[in-house]
């Protein structure tokens, strides 16, 4: 069912401590952590709690906790000090877009050279 653990997934087994990862905050409905292979000087991954394969099924399904994700989004740049200098937030939807984990995710990017992307 939409919301629900999946055995499989990858970031729902983070969320119960199965698999282990550097968590830099933890609310009731989100857990971000450091992203094993980091793109940035600081590349954190906020996820919900809750499973949605992606941020627009998310949004779509669970309103309140897309939006507790973005606001952990600006919390973790705050708590990793690129809040001044600016940082990005990307929700890669889809293969095409090269989402490999199907768990709704933002990536948290910030600390160095940010090119202009769009
Ligand atoms: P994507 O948007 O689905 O491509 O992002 C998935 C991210 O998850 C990617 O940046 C990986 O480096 C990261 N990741 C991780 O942090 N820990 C893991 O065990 C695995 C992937 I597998």
């Amino acid at each position: 069912m939409a919301g629900e653990p999946q055995p499989d997934c990858l970031f729902c087994r983070i969320v119960t401590g199965e698999i282990p990862a550097t968590v830099v905050r933890e609310t009731e409905t989100t857990v971000a952590f450091r992203d094993i292979s980091p793109k940035a000087p600081t590349h954190v991954l906020v996820i919900p709690r809750v499973h949605y394969p992606d941020a627009a099924s998310l949004a779509a399904g669970d309103p309140a906790a897309a939006a507790d994700v973005l606001r952990e989004a600006g919390e973790v740049a705050a708590q990793e000090k690129v809040d001044g200098s600016g940082y990005r937030v990307v929700f890669n939807t889809g293969p095409g877009a090269g989402q490999t984990v199907f768990h709704a995710h933002a990536h948290v990017l910030g600390g160095g050279d940010m090119p202009h992307m769009v």
